[in-house]
Order: C-alpha cells, then sequence, then structure tokens
C-alpha cells in the first residue's frame, strides 16, 4: 500500500496528469474568446490574487476567417497554419500574455486544434488570420506544409467522406468530423509537424493543452505525438515537468470509444458530469440532490484522478457538442451558480470554470438559431473585456469567473484542497450538506420549502462569513455570519427563496475577533 502510494505521488508529481497549477491552486478558468491583452491584464489584476491556478485559451493559431455568417466562434477551429495569429493576438502580444500571467502564477493552458485543419468545402482564396493561402479542394496549406498525402481521404470509407457512424471507430478516426479535413497522424511527417508546433508553445512557457477531438483521433498517434513533446520551461516549472493533458472525449455511454481508451496520454473531459448536474439541479427524471452523496465514481463517471470537470464549456453552452438540454449555464444564473458551488466543494476531479460572452441567444423549433454567434467585436475585432466599478465586466463578457459565489468557491477549493469529503446531511431530497474535513463545510437548499437546522461542520468553533451571502473583509463579514461552537456544530437557515440558496464556510473565511 505505502509502496503504491509513493508510486502514486511521484506520478502525480512528474506525469502528463498533473495540472502544473502553483501548489494549492485548484482550479482553471476557460477565457473563451478572450484577446491575449485581456488575458495577460486578468491574470495581474484578477486571477493570481484570487487563486485561480490557470487560463483556458481559445485556439492561438492561424484560422480561416468565415464571413457566412460573420466571424462565428468555431472559425477558430478550422486551423490554417500554426502561425500564432488570430483575432485574439499575435505572437508578441501571445509572448508577453504567457509570461506576465506565470510571472502572476497563472499558467496557460492551449486548446490544441491537430486532428484536422479547415472545412473540405472553403473556398481556395478564402482569407485566414494571418494572411496565409491555403487551398482545400487540392488540399494544399502551404504555410505549414501539409498536402494531400497529409490527410486521410484514401482511408475514410463513408460515402460522405464525413463521419456517418459513431458506432464505427475507424469512421469516427479517419473520415472528417463535419466536413473538416482530416489529418494522417500515422505519418512521423505530420507528428512532426504537430509536435514542432505544440513544442514552439511549450517553450514559450505554457503549462498544458486542452487536445480538441481526442475521439477522433487513435490514442496511439497522440501518444506518439505527446512522446515528442518537450518539458516545461524551466523558468517557471520545476525541472522534468511535463505539459498538462486533458483530451477533449465525449463519451456519455453508449459508444464503442471510451473515455478509459485515451488514460494512457492524460486526462479526459468528463462530459457526464455537467449532464447529471443539470439534471439533478432541475429536479429532471426524479433527481434529487440526496443523490449526490455517492457523486463521483458511484455515478459511473471515470476514476476522479483521470478527470477533468466542467458545469459547461463552450460547445454545450449553446448546443454544439453533448449539449443537452440539461446543461446549465449563466443563462440561468441561480441554478448555475448553485452548480458551480457544488463542484468546486466536491473534491472530484480537476476544475474548470467556463468565462462567457453574452450572445443574442434566440430559440426556434428548440434550436438556438445564434448559436454561431462570435464573440463581442467591432467590425470583427474582438472588444476589450472593460471592468466596471463593481468588478463586473463590461462589453457583453459575462465574467462568471468574476462573480462572488464562484470567485469565493474558487478560493474555498483551494482551502479544503486535499480535505476528504465528511459529514454528509440531507433531508432525502434537496436539502443537503457536506464538510471537507475541518477546513470547510457547504449547504445546499433546492428545496421548496426552508431549511433551518443543526449541522455537524467539523470546522472549529468560530464565527465565519458565509462566502456565498458576502465577502470576508478585513475581520468584517458583509454576508451572513455562522456561529460554530466547540462541537463543531452550527445553526443553519437557507430560505427557498434566498438569492442563493446555499451557504459556504472555510478556514480562511473564520472572523478571528469574533468568538
Ligand atoms: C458544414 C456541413 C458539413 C459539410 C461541411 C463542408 O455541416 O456537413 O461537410 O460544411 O465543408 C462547422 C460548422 C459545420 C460545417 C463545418 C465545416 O458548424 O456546419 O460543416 O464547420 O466547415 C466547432 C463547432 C462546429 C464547427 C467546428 C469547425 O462546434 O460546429 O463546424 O468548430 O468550425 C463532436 C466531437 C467533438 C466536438 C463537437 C462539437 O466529438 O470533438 O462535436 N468538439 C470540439 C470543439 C468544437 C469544435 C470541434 C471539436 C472541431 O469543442 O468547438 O467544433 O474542432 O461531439
Ligand atoms: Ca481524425
Amino acid at each position: 500500500m505505502k509502496f503504491f502510494l509513493l508510486l502514486s505521488a511521484i506520478g502525480f508529481c512528474w506525469a502528463q496528469y498533473a495540472p502544473n497549477t502553483k501548489p494549492g491552486k485548484t482550479s482553471i478558468v476557460h477565457l473563451f474568446e478572450w484577446r491575449w491583452a485581456d488575458i495577460a491584464l486578468e491574470c495581474e489584476r484578477y486571477l493570481g490574487p484570487k487563486g485561480f491556478g490557470g487560463v483556458q485559451i481559445s485556439p492561438p493559431n492561424e484560422n480561416v476567417v468565415i464571413n457566412n455568417p460573420s466571424r462565428p466562434w468555431w472559425e477558430r477551429y478550422q486551423p490554417i497554419s500554426y502561425k500564432l495569429c488570430t483575432r485574439s493576438g499575435n505572437e508578441d502580444e501571445f509572448k508577453d500574455m504567457v509570461t506576465r500571467c506565470n510571472n502572476a502564477g497563472v499558467h496557460i493552458y492551449v486548446d490544441a486544434v491537430i486532428n484536422h485543419v479547415c472545412g473540405h468545402g472553403v473556398a481556395a482564396g478564402t482569407g485566414s488570420t494571418c494572411g496565409s493561402y491555403f487551398n482545400p479542394g487540392n488540399r494544399d496549406f502551404p504555410a505549414i506544409p501539409f498536402s494531400a498525402w497529409d490527410f486521410n481521404d484514401g482511408k475514410c470509407r463513408t460515402g460522405s467522406g464525413d463521419i456517418e457512424n459513431y458506432n464505427d471507430p475507424y469512421q469516427v478516426r479517419d473520415c472528417r468530423l463535419s466536413g473538416l479535413l482530416d489529418l494522417a497522424l500515422e505519418k512521423d511527417y505530420v507528428r512532426s509537424k504537430i509536435a514542432e508546433y505544440l513544442n514552439h508553445l511549450i517553450d514559450l512557457g505554457v503549462a498544458g493543452f486542452r487536445i480538441d477531438a481526442s475521439k477522433h483521433m487513435w490514442p496511439g498517434d497522440m501518444k506518439a505525438i505527446l512522446d515528442k513533446l518537450h518539458n516545461l520551461n524551466t523558468t517557471w516549472f520545476p525541472e522534468g515537468s511535463k505539459p498538462f493533458i486533458y483530451q477533449e472525449v465525449i463519451d456519455l455511454g453508449g459508444e464503442p470509444i471510451k473515455s478509459s481508451d485515451y488514460f494512457e496520454n492524460g486526462r479526459v473531459t468528463e462530459f457526464k458530469y455537467g449532464a447529471k448536474l443539470g439534471t439533478v439541479l432541475r429536479k429532471w427524471h426524479g433527481e434529487k440532490m440526496a443523490y449526490l452523496k455517492s457523486w463521483g465514481e458511484g455515478w459511473g463517471f471515470m476514476p476522479s484522478d483521470r478527470a477533468l470537470v466542467f458545469v459547461d464549456n463552450h460547445d454545450n453552452q449553446r448546443g454544439h457538442g453533448a449539449g443537452g438540454a440539461s446543461i446549465l449555464t449563466f443563462w440561468d444564473p441561480r441554478l448555475y451558480k448553485m452548480g458551480v458551488g457544488f463542484m468546486l466543494a466536491h473534491p472530484y476531479g480537476f476544475t474548470r470554470v467556463m468565462s462567457s460572452f453574452r450572445w443574442p441567444r434566440y430559440f426556434q423549433n428548440g434550436k438556438d438559431i445564434n448559436d454561431w454567434v462570435g464573440p463581442p467585436n467591432n467590425n470583427g475585432v474582438i472588444k476589450e473585456v472593460t471592468i466596471n466599478e463593481d468588478t463586473t465586466c463590461g462589453n457583453d463578457w459575462v465574467c462568471e469567473h468574476r462573480w462572488r459565489q464562484i470567485r469565493n468557491m474558487v478560493m474555498f477549493r483551494n482551502v479544503v484542497d486535499g480535505q476528504p469529503f465528511t459529514n454528509w446531511w440531507d433531508n432525502g431530497s434537496n436539502q443537503v450538506a457536506f464538510g471537507r474535513g475541518n477546513k470547510g463545510f457547504i449547504v445546499f437548499n433546492n428545496d421548496d420549502w426552508p431549511l433551518s437546522l443543526t449541522l455537524q461542520t467539523g470546522l472549529p468553533a468560530g464565527t465565519y462569513c458565509d462566502v456565498i451571502s458576502g465577502d470576508k473583509i478585513g475581520d468584517n463579514c458583509t454576508g451572513i455570519k455562522i456561529y460554530v461552537s466547540g462541537d463543531g456544530k452550527a445553526h443553519f437557515s437557507v430560505s427557498n427563496s434566498a438569492e442563493d440558496p446555499f451557504i459556504a464556510i472555510h478556514a480562511e473565511s473564520k472572523l478571528y475577533n469574533l468568538n
């Protein structure tokens, strides 16, 4: 047992499963479509001080410019070259961001689109974000360069050349994902070009990668690419550190390709997490919060130390990639805050917080016809993230990560890091509570009646500030105060009509001059 623990400790420190965040920092935030200049500022002015460990950025490499519809967010998932040159900024701005974020103790995780380039139907002469020429029709991408024999056209056996049946793993790997030209990743030349791109990013100081569309690549091909990667830049990371790898595989069950097929390469996105949590908080299909007692592997999720978890992502918040109706987003703020609060309090998985832009959502026959709309912009130029006097964001940037309830739960997770899941209580319905050892405690009321009772918190005696209804400022609390007595018990009242029907306290929200 001891030997096994030692081995897994070494594994955790050195392998691609470790997030490479600074000690005690336990979450990252996806700043979807932000400019590099804004991310650099956000690292310094907000993310560092508030305990965020890192930022997932949008794909930084040159992509096709789509004008019909007008500059959709998804054009960034159609690469043209590996030049660092997009609407978010150029290579100098990228370097500046990585340097300043790393210096602020906040690491950068790159969304790596390596399964494909642009769509086969895109016309030659269509623009790209850095002006590189390309011709999808004859598979010519001279700025990389890739040409016809670097693609999977000969291998795919479907009539359309696109993936038609997710029950056939060969199609899923060797055919085109919605028309996107599929790379021949078994070729050493193709692997090397991709590794060169990723190594360039590593050398500039990034800490890891979200590997886009991993389900559409053979795990062994991916491994061959990952084996070519450098260790992280020693200006900011311990010698011998490997990039953190989390692979986008949507496995909701029922397909032959499984998340577990990818564990040898790194972590995997757990899409069951947000789908199920949304169902529970919406109380659909007879689900209730009491069932969350066994949340995690007990719900059929992958092992915690392989999981990258999130309540929503840039796809499923707008009905793309596994975007079921249960997914909670900023459009349902009350339930969303509870969902993110639950995720950040619960020990399962490595957590990613979503930070979105607002778009003119418009449902027709159950589908959002504006699901394509790109980031806030002036004639295509992405707008700056302005900061209002109350610390929220302007210019239609939602900045969920700056919502008090979410920001404070990111800190909660840091404070309770490593503590066991303890003192579970539920009312058999939608009122639940649990602790994290002697460091933190959280209570939820998602029933239609008030909660009022005394619970064992596991915390040392004292007066604590609820970080959901307010903030601890100096030794004052702008929200609800909770009095924990010598036996660890405290009384909680959570109205079902409260703005946020949950309360969270932790070791660092204790008010020291009060007892
Ligand atoms: C259209 C037609 C095709 C036709 C093609 C011809 O629909 O039938 O063959 O033209 O060129 C866009 C359009 C799509 C268009 C395609 C090719 O939506 O209609 O095809 O481009 O031009 C994002 C968007 C996609 C978008 C893609 C590329 O979600 O809509 O496609 O970017 O711009 C699966 C995968 C999973 C994936 C998820 C969305 O297993 O890996 O679908 N998720 C990731 C990203 C996601 C991204 C991609 C993968 C692709 O998170 O954002 O797709 O990189 O579940
Ligand atoms: Ca593929």
